[in-house]
C-alpha cells in the first residue's frame, strides 16, 4: 500500500521554474532525438553511487513535447535496452546468483523468505530469450531447472509467487519447450493450492509450501482476483481443471461482492467475505483484479470474465475517473458504497490502466491517461509512487523501478502506432537510467525529488520494465502482441491449447 507522506519542498514553485528550463531541454531534446543516436549506453549511465543524488539536468515542462523516435532511433533504443538488461543481469550473476534479489548498490544478495526461490532467475527468464540475451537465458534457465526447489517449511505470499513464479516458469516453458519448467510449475501450483479452500472460495494471502498450512484472513482484490491466468494456462497445460476451478471461484466471489453501485473496496476479509476497508481505486490492492476480468476473456475466451469486464468498467468510469483543470483525466478514490470522492491520488500502480483501456478498446481514455501519467512523470523528472493530482504533488515519494506507465506506452503505441508512445518511453528510458544505474545493476529511488537512491532492485524490473522498454522500441516482430496475453508480472502466455 501507498506510504504516504508529505513533500518537502513546493512542486508547484517547482514546476513555474521547470517551465522555461523545459522548453530549453525540448529544443535540446528534438534536436539530440535523432543527432546523438549513437551514443552508447555506458554514457548515459549515472555514475555508480550510494544515495549520491546523479546530477540531474532541469526537468521538462509538463507541456514541453516529446524526443522524436523515428524507426533508426528505435532500433537504437531497442539496443541500449538490451545492453542495460546484460548489465542488470551480469550484477544479479556476479554478486547474487542463486538468491532472489541483488542488492545494486552494497553487491549483496537478497532473499524474501528463509530459502531463495530464485525471483529474479524466473522473473528474467522471458524477458531474455525475447531479447535474444541467449546466453544469459541459457544461465538463467540451468539455474533454475537446477536449483529451484519449493519444497520448503516456509510461508509465502500466494499472489506475489503466482504471479512473478507460476506466470515466468509457464511463460518460460513455452518460449523454451524445456518441460523441466512445466512440471516445476505444476509442483508449485499443488503447493498453492490449500490457499483457496476458505468457506468463501477467496483465497488465504500465505500457505507454507511444505505443510499447505495457511495464514492471512485479510486481503484484497488484487490478491484474490490476479490468479486465474496463471493458474487457468496450468490447467490447460496440465490438463488438471482443477487450477482453473479454484482461480476462477476466487475471482468470481470478489466480484460477487462488488456494491449496489458496482464498486469493490480495498480489503475483504476470506472467511467472511465482508469488506473491511470500503475505499475503492484503481491503484494497488485493486489494479490488476480488473486486469484480469479483461485479460482471462481475451486468453480463455471465459464469457463470464467478459460479462464482469462489462459490469465493471462503467462504475470505474462513472465513480473513480476524474476531470481536474483544463481536461485533465485521471482516476482517484471513492467511497465502494456511495461513489464519493475520498482522494484526488494517483500513482505509479494506476498508470497500468491506459494499457488496459486501451486493450479494452476504449483508445481516447487511455490516450488521455497516459498524458496525465506523462505529466506525473515530468513533476521530478521520474514518476513518484503516488501523487495528489488536485495539488500536483507528491505524496509518496519513492520509485521502485516500476514498469505499469512503459506497459501503456507499449500498448498505446501498438494501437495507435503514434510514435508519440515511443518518445514518451525514450524519455522515460534516459531518465531511467540517468538516475537509477549503479555499478551493479538499477537502484530504486527512495524520494525522486532528491534522487536518493535505495538499495533494492525488484525482480519486475527484468519481468517489466526492461521487457516493456523493448517491446515498445523493438519491431513489431520480436513478439506477436495478439498472439499473446501477459499477466499482470508481464509475463507472456500463448493460447496453445484448444479450448
Ligand atoms: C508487479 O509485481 C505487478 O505488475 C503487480 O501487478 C503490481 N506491480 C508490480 C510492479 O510495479
Amino acid at each position: 500500500m501507498h506510504d504516504v507522506s508529505n513533500p518537502t519542498n513546493s512542486p508547484r514553485r517547482a514546476l513555474r521554474g521547470q517551465r522555461l528550463a523545459g522548453a530549453v531541454v525540448m529544443a535540446l531534446t528534438l534536436v539530440a532525438g535523432t543527432a546523438c543516436s549513437q551514443k552508447p549506453a555506458a554514457e548515459t549511465a549515472a555514475p555508480a553511487a550510494t544515495g549520491t543524488p546523479a546530477p540531474a539536468p532541469a526537468a521538462k515542462a509538463a507541456s514541453a513535447d516529446v524526443p522524436v523516435v523515428d524507426e533508426a532511433e528505435a532500433a537504437r533504443l531497442a539496443e541500449q535496452v538490451k545492453a542495460e538488461t546484460r548489465h542488470a543481469w551480469q550484477g544479479y550473476m556476479q554478486f547474487a546468483k542463486g538468491h532472489d534479489d541483488l542488492k545494486p548498490i552494497s553487491g549483496q544478495p537478497r532473499d524474501w523468505y528463509e530459502k531463495s526461490l530464485l525471483m529474479s532467475p524466473v522473473d528474467a527468464l522471458d524477458t531474455l530469450i525475447l531479447l535474444g540475451l541467449d546466453k544469459e537465458a541459457t544461465e538463467a534457465r540451468e539455474l533454475i531447472a537446477t536449483q529451484l526447489s519449493f519444497d520448503h517449511d516456509m510461508y509465502v505470499q500466494n499472489f506475489e509467487i503466482t504471479i512473478r513464479l507460476l506466470g515466468g516458469l509457464i511463460s518460460g516453458y513455452q518460449l523454451s519447450g524445456d518441460e523441466r519448467l512445466l512440471k516445476l510449475a505444476e509442483d508449485l501450483g499443488k503447493r498453492l493450492l490449500p490457499v483457496f479452500e476458505s468457506k468463501t472460495g477467496l483465497p488465504y494471502t500465505h500457505v507454507n509450501l511444505r505443510t499447505g498450512k495457511v495464514r492471512g484472513t485479510v486481503s484484497n482484490p488484487a490478491e484474490t482476483g490476479t490468479l486465474l491466468i496463471e493458474f487457468g494456462a496450468l490447467s490447460k497445460l496440465t490438463g488438471n481443471p482443477i487450477y482453473y476451478d479454484k482461480a476462477k471461484r476466487a475471482l468470481t466471489e470478489t466480484f460477487n461482492r462488488r456494491s449496489r453501485i458496482g464498486l469493490v473496496g480495498l480489503n475483504i476479509n476470506v472467511e467472511t467475505g465482508e469488506w473491511t476497508n470500503p475505499t475503492s481505486h484503481i491503484a494497488g490492492g485493486i489494479d490488476s483484479y480488473y486486469e484480469y476480468l479483461f485479460k482471462c476473456w481475451k486468453l480463455f475466451g471465459d464469457a463470464d470474465c467478459k460479462r464482469m469486464w462489462d459490469e465493471s468498467i462503467g462504475p470505474i468510469n462513472q465513480y473513480l475517473a476524474d476531470e481536474v483543470r483544463e481536461g485533465e483525466f485521471w482516476y482517484g478514490y471513492a467511497d465502494m458504497n456511495t461513489g464519493k470522492r475520498t482522494q484526488t491520488t494517483y500513482g505509479a500502480l494506476d498508470a497500468f490502466m491506459p494499457g488496459l483501456l486501451a486493450f479494452g478498446g476504449d483508445l481516447e481514455r487511455a490516450k488521455r491517461l497516459q498524458e496525465s501519467g506523462l505529466k506525473m512523470w515530468r513533476l521530478h523528472g521520474i514518476e513518484p509512487e503516488a501523487i495528489d493530482y488536485a495539488k500536483m504533488e507528491v505524496t509518496s515519494p519513492g520509485y521502485p523501478l516500476r514498469p505499469e506507465i512503459v506497459e501503456s506506452a507499449y500498448y498505446l503505441h501498438h494501437y495507435t502506432g503514434d510514435a508519440r508512445y515511443r518518445g514518451m518511453g525514450k524519455e522515460f528510458f534516459e531518465d531511467f537510467v540517468r538516475h537509477t544505474r549503479t555499478e551493479h545493476g538499477f537502484a530504486a529511488l527512495k524520494d525522486v525529488r532528491s534522487k536518493e537512491k535505495n538499495d533494492s532492485m525488484e525482480s519486475f524490473l527484468f519481468a517489466e520494465t526492461f521487457k516493456y522498454y523493448y517491446l515498445l522500441f523493438a519491431p513489431k516482430t520480436a513478439l506477436d502482441f495478439d498472439a499473446v496475453v501477459f499477466n499482470t508480472e508481464a509475463h507472456p502466455i500463448r493460447k496453445t491449447w484448444k479450448d
